[in-house]
């Protein structure tokens, strides 16, 4: 398909035994080491991503070569469903129906009070700005964090670690989707945790490297949470035998959350090769010293 967007272009599939082929442009997603070592002459990598952490924890990354990632192509409506899902099931008692279903009983619970449930959503970024934008439309009571602080419509924002205590004493579904950094690596622990609001559930969309896997079960178990729902982790698949299989209150899906769309991403990719050719500023490329 690529070839398709590209025709002009020489393409070469990664072999692991494959001679240099003098590439100037990469298209990768979790790449060997061995490439960079073997192709000297490139300039950019384009991620089949949005999340760079893999490739930017290589050890022998050239700082010379440009890293570009994906911008949305698609997976901004699918995080915004996974949530939408987690939260809707939740606030409007479906777990509970289909309890009574199995029973046999015609019964109608409470009707949704949606300050009960407001919803923080770390990282506002393509994706994070989605799930914001798609729950504040069903009017939740939104909020997001973020380095900097960014303005969204409807959405209340906080900025920063100082403001980090306020975001999460107000938050009841805490939504990760972050990228993860030396900065945010293991966010979502015991001390973070522990300041959400009574009754709270744990959405990880991010990377498992931003949970402390072991402070979640007892934060739940202990009834200060209510449950989670967790599509990464920091070993993947997640082992046999892992708790997080069998806990009775963490959903688990296997990093399925947001699938790169193969259409959406080639002509994202295939028209930003272009762009690159022609030597046009493209979007999405990575600031380095940032990881993200
Ligand atoms: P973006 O780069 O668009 O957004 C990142 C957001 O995180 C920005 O709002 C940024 O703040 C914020 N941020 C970064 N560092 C910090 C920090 N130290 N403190 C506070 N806020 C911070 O990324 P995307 O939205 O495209 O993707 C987010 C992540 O989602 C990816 O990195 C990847 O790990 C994950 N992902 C998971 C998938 C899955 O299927 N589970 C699929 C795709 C992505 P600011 O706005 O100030 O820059
Ligand atoms: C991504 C992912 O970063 O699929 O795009 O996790």
């Amino acid at each position: 398909m690529l070839a398709a967007a590209l025709p002009q272009a020489e393409i070469f599939p990664w072999r692991d035994d494959g001679p240099a082929c003098g590439a100037d442009i990469a298209v990768v997603w979790r790449p060997p080491a061995a490439l960079f070592e073997r192709e000297r002459d490139l300039r950019v990598a384009f991620n089949l991503g949005a999340g760079v952490d893999s490739l930017l924890n290589l050890p022998n990354l050239p700082d010379d070569v440009a890293v570009v990632r994906l911008e949305d192509a698609g997976m901004a409506a699918q995080m915004a469903e996974y949530v939408a899902h987690y939260v809707v099931r939740a606030s409007r008692h479906f777990e509970e129906y289909e309890a009574l279903q199995k029973a046999g009983r015609w019964q109608s619970l409470a009707e949704i009070d949606r300050r009960q449930w407001p919803i923080g959503v770390m990282g506002l970024g393509v994706l994070g700005t989605s799930v914001a934008r798609a729950m504040a439309g069903l009017d939740y009571p939104v909020a997001g964090w973020s380095r900097s602080g960014r303005r969204l419509e409807g959405v209340q924002t906080f900025a920063g670690l100082d403001a980090l205590p306020d975001f999460l004493a107000r938050t009841r579904v805490l939504v990760n989707l972050l990228p993860l950094t030396p900065d945010t690596e293991g966010i979502l622990c015991r001390a973070t945790l522990s300041q959400l609001l009574p009754g709270s559930h744990l959405i990880n969309l991010g990377r498992g490297g931003h949970l402390i896997e072991e402070d979640l079960p007892p934060l739940i178990d202990g009834g200060h949470m209510a449950g989670a729902m967790l599509d990464v982790f920091r070993v993947e698949p997640l082992p046999a035998g892992h708790p997080f299989w069998t806990h009775p209150r963490i959903k688990i899906t296997p990093h399925v959350a947001a699938l790169t769309l193969r259409r959406e991403t080639i002509e994202q990719i295939g028209a930003k090769i272009l762009a690159f050719m022609r030597g046009e500023t493209i979007t999405g490329v990575v600031a380095r010293e940032r990881g993200y």
